[in-house]
């Protein structure tokens, strides 16, 4: 079985990947400047025609994209093709209420599972495997992109949505699934309940493919563990297709984006100008043949940094780290940036599962910051003192990582909420952001 889904492709030479590159973007710019007005007005206020985009050298004359454009396009505002050649919606939550609505034709959707079939068999999947997607189904892009991605590589597929953990063990141990696909919270959680149900013997997972939310080295090591796989991440967003934008090879040290459809920028998110590859900034999007809604430089809050180191796997597209927060996620506390992926490190490091809830709050213009922390059942004591001395210690290191006092409550195992989905692991009490 080959090591790649498209070997042309992904092992391409630099040179091949530009010329690629080019010749889609002066495309796809004509395409969104010619059909979607919005687009044209910006670029028109920008003073930029299509013709003045010769090549991937002149994507930073083109205007950026954000949430309130598409906010502010909702919903057919950013349409590129007639609805009646588009055959799907997907669609996620926005930031103030109103949702991100994202158009496919089928050509879109082809790509979008191509780029997921990579991912999977990036993680050592081929048509011989189960693949047991528990990503939600629906709106949410998860469910269907691995479900798609697995379909073209011809792997089994079992579409089992999420949540029903009891009915997703007995599929596990029934079918032999070999692939587990989900969130990495709710990957946590099956292998909590595997290891006490005592089902570890009868599973016969070899990788997982975990994204659409943060999650730490610890908690990769963890899930490994607990489950005796090799753990993927897999990164995207809905306005850009949905996951597979980049995925994870054997390497697992980064993520290759599929640079044969989206280009990658790096940007300082408060002046907007681009920063050379290996400097942490804002990622930025665009998507060089998506026909119904092809977004151009579309910023994505996403905080991240780029590597052209050359990786064993062979892939030659560009490697994205892990994603280290997300610069409207991204909490400040009495002036510091906290990001949750910093004190879930901390809390990992020092023995406690992910199970964990950050509140912030503001009391007479002073903000405070707690974090709610799960027991294992081994650590879980009526002594006080033990558990005080606990929390003490724990304190320390947040203060150590974080530079300012976090509050610590250690509570009882098994009482802080499982996710099922995305994890929802900060409750922001000061309501900075209403409008
Ligand atoms: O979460 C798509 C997805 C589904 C990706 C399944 C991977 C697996 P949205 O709901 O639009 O789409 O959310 C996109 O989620 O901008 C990131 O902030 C975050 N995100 C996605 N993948 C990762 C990851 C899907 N691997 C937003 N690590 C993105 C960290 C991630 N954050």
């Amino acid at each position: 079985m080959s090591k790649y889904f498209q070997e042309q492709i992904e092992t391409a030479s630099r040179d091949e990947i530009i010329a690629i590159q080019n010749e889609k973007l002066v495309k796809q710019v004509k395409h969104v400047y010619e059909n979607v007005p919005y687009y044209r007005a910006k670029m028109d206020e920008k003073g930029v025609r299509p013709e003045d985009i010769k090549s991937i050298d002149d994507l930073r004359k083109l205007p950026f994209l954000s949430k309130d454009d598409l906010r502010e396009a909702y919903p057919y505002g950013l349409l590129a093709k007639p609805l009646s050649e588009c055959v799907r919606i997907q669609s996620t939550s926005g930031t103030t209420g109103r949702r991100v609505v994202a158009f496919y034709t089928q050509h879109d959707i082809d790509l979008w599972e191509e780029c997921c079939a990579r991912a999977l068999v990036a993680a050592g999947a081929d048509k011989n495997d189960v693949v047991q997607v528990c990503y939600g189904y629906g709106l949410f892009t998860g469910g269907p992109g691995l479900n798609g991605g697995s379909h073209k590589l011809g792997s089994l597929t079992l579409p089992m949505s999420s949540g029903n953990t009891d009915r997703q063990l007995q599929f596990m141990v029934d079918l032999q699934s070999t692939v587990l696909c989900c969130t990495p919270s709710y990957a946590a959680y099956l292998a909590e309940c595997v290891n006490e149900r005592g089902l570890r013997d009868k599973i016969k997972l070899k990788a997982g493919i975990f994204g659409a939310e943060a999650w730490t080295e610890e908690m990769r090591h963890d899930i490994e563990n607990a489950l005796g796989i090799k753990a993927y991440d897999i990164y995207g967003l809905t306005e850009i297709s949905g996951p597979g934008v980049s995925f994870e090879c054997s390497e697992q040290e980064g993520m290759h984006i599929n640079e044969d459809h989206f280009i990658a920028e790096i940007i300082n998110p408060v002046t907007g100008e681009v920063l050379p590859d290996g400097e942490k900034g804002e990622l930025v999007f665009t998507s060089l043949d998506k026909e119904a809604f092809p977004l151009l430089r579309y910023r994505t809050r996403d905080i991240c940094v780029l590597s052209r180191k050359k990786c064993s796997c062979g892939r030659t597209h560009v490697r994205m780290a892990k994603p280290m927060g997300r610069s409207d996620d991204m909490l400040i506390v009495r002036g510091v940036n906290v990001f949750p992926s910093q004190i879930e490190t901390v809390l990992i490091s020092n023995g406690y599962p992910a199970n964990y809830l950050i509140i912030v709050d503001r009391q007479k213009n002073t903000d405070s910051i707690e974090v709610q922390v799960e027991m294992t059942n081994e650590m879980f004591s009526d002594d006080l003192n033990t558990i005080h001395a606990r929390e003490k210690k724990l304190v320390d290191a947040l203060k150590s990582m974080l530079g300012i006092r976090a509050n610590v409550h250690l509570v009882a195992p098994k009482t802080i909420e499982r996710s099922e989905g995305k994890a929802k692991r900060v409750i922001d009490k000061r309501n900075l952001y209403q409008n």
